[in-house]
């Protein structure tokens, strides 16, 4: 099969080209992370690579993986990093400037939890503890948010509770939710994007009894996917140039790696991918016609597996897929490809025949729905930087919620959409879209804590907040939207 690479077309067009202060950054300090930088200066200071956020002499530190060479079409592929996984507890991290092989063996500046890109994918068990000792090496403040973790307010990572250069906090918080495919990344209001779309990501894995005894695919088949965009300097150090309606960068990376292939046994494999852009959603498909089997989402398995062929994902969503090699001969190639750009994802090549019968089971799970909410809620998701009318304020709480009681949110827009709709503190039911695309798809079914609000649209949710009493926030997961101040906050009392 001969590949096509198509990375170069159906890109959007970066106004402002803005990556001159990237590629020469005179003055780190001008670039740190602004407690009151206003709108303009937001876009303005935020043309930035990672190379501007080392704190004073950091030495640059190698990832792991990557590198090597590859077959595949007429494209020279690299070897798919697989982030090595760690269990969260007793566990030091360091967020830093560092470089990256991104495939090929030529290394970019990129900022890098513990030196790796992606970060470390940690996983856990249901009833396990998170205790992460985190420590700042960068020359501005950040925060680790838990992304669909279930956390006290003090552990949740958020923007009021900064952590500052040099500085570090132990973030430590029970593991109380089934099993699902998390994700962690910084959240300080301002900085969020840059810092995220500049390497500090990784997964978290949660697992549970009830997971392990459907025998999913594990071990070799089964693997952490974070699907991203980038755009690079001329050196090829990643940068970030965002306009105020979003980072949509002209390159894929899977894993931290570009144009990767992996080569795939003939079996069942398990894929956990996560939406990792800052504002690009992705419609995934396999070239081969090939459906994906789809066992989950956000929250963890759905009730029942189901077939889809096209799957359309936003920035912070996350998937459960088996993708099926049984049938295929050795020497067969398939590409994940995302169709709303036209790119080439991952190849996957057929290296070795294997004898797997697993049968996937028909009923993976029993989730109880929400019903009989006491109070509905309205948020209008605004231009590009208010929710209901208001910016975000860090010290403004805009509603009290009661702990314990199912909600109705709704949720809708008047212009400048997708607006990836996320929620700390709680997972939530979808119910229903009305205009817009007007319907449900499989992947919103079950629990989610991030849903897709498109243009002309209105979703609405069940939500009921039963981990914590405090603090949380409701915002767009859009992250040049939430840094410009399209985020709320709300008190569980
Ligand atoms: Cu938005």
């Amino acid at each position: 099969m001969n590949i096509q690479q198509t990375d170069k077309t159906g890109s959007i067009e970066i106004a402002g080209h803005e990556n001159k202060e990237a590629r020469h950054p005179k003055d780190p300090s001008a670039q740190s992370a602004p407690s009151r930088l206003t709108r303009r200066a937001f876009l303005r200071a935020t043309a930035v690579s990672a190379a501007a956020l080392a704190v004073g002499s950091v030495p640059a530190s190698l990832a792991a993986g990557g590198g090597g060479g590859g077959g595949g079409g007429t494209v020279t592929r690299y070897p798919l990093r697989i982030p090595l996984t760690f269990s969260p507890s007793n566990y030091s991290l360091t967020a830093a400037p560092g470089a990256a092989d991104l495939g090929g063996g030529k290394f970019s500046s990129v900022l890098a939890y513990n030196s790796l890109f992606p970060g470390p994918t940690f996983q856990a068990n249901k009833g396990d503890s998170a205790s992460i000792s985190f420590t700042n090496g960068l020359s501005e403040a950040t925060t680790i948010h838990w992304h669909g973790m279930i956390a006290p307010t003090n552990a949740d990572g958020q923007p009021q509770d900064l952590v500052a250069p040099g500085g570090g906090k132990s973030y430590q918080f029970p593991i109380i939710q089934r099993a699902c495919l998390n994700w962690y990344h910084p959240h300080p209001h301002m900085a969020t994007g840059k810092q995220v779309v500049l390497g500090l990501a990784g997964a978290f894995i949660v697992n549970d009894a009830e997971e392990a005894a459907l025998g999913l695919p594990s071990g070799a088949h089964e693997l952490p996917l974070i699907v991203r965009d980038a755009n690079f300097d001329r050196a090829g150090n990643l940068i970030y140039n965002p306009t105020s309606s979003g980072y949509l960068a002209k390159n894929p990376m899977v894993n931290g790696t570009r144009d990767p292939y992996l080569n795939v046994d003939t079996a069942l494999y398990r894929f956990r991918v996560l939406n990792g852009a800052s504002a690009r959603l992705f419609k995934i498909a396999l070239n081969n016609g090939a459906p994906f089997t789809l066992i989950g989402n956000d929250g963890g398995l759905l009730e029942t597996a189901v077939q889809v062929s096209q799957i359309e994902f936003s920035p912070g969503e996350r998937l459960d897929l088996l993708v099926d090699f049984r049938g295929l001969s050795v020497g067969t190639k398939v590409m994940l490809q995302d169709l709303n750009a036209g790119w080439n994802l991952l190849e996957f090549n057929v290296t070795q025949g294997v004898t797997d019968n697993y049968a996937i089971p028909t009923t993976l799970s029993t989730i109880t729905k929400l019903s009989n909410p006491v109070t509905t809620r309205s948020f209008s998701f605004d231009g590009m930087t208010r929710i209901n009318g208001k910016e975000y304020d860090l010290n403004r709480i805009d509603f009290q919620v009661p702990f314990g009681q199912t909600e109705l949110w709704r949720f809708t827009t008047n212009g400048n959409a997708p607006h990836p709709v996320h929620i700390h503190g709680a997972s939530f039911q979808v119910q229903s879209r009305t205009g817009g695309r007007g319907v449900l798809f499989p992947w919103e079914r079950g629990w989610k804590d991030t849903v897709l609000l498109n243009d002309r649209e209105t979703v609405e949710v069940l939500i009921r907040f039963d981990g914590y009493r405090g603090r949380y926030l409701i915002h767009c997961h859009k992250l040049e939207h939430e840094d410009q101040g399209m985020m709320s906050n709300f008190v569980v009392s």
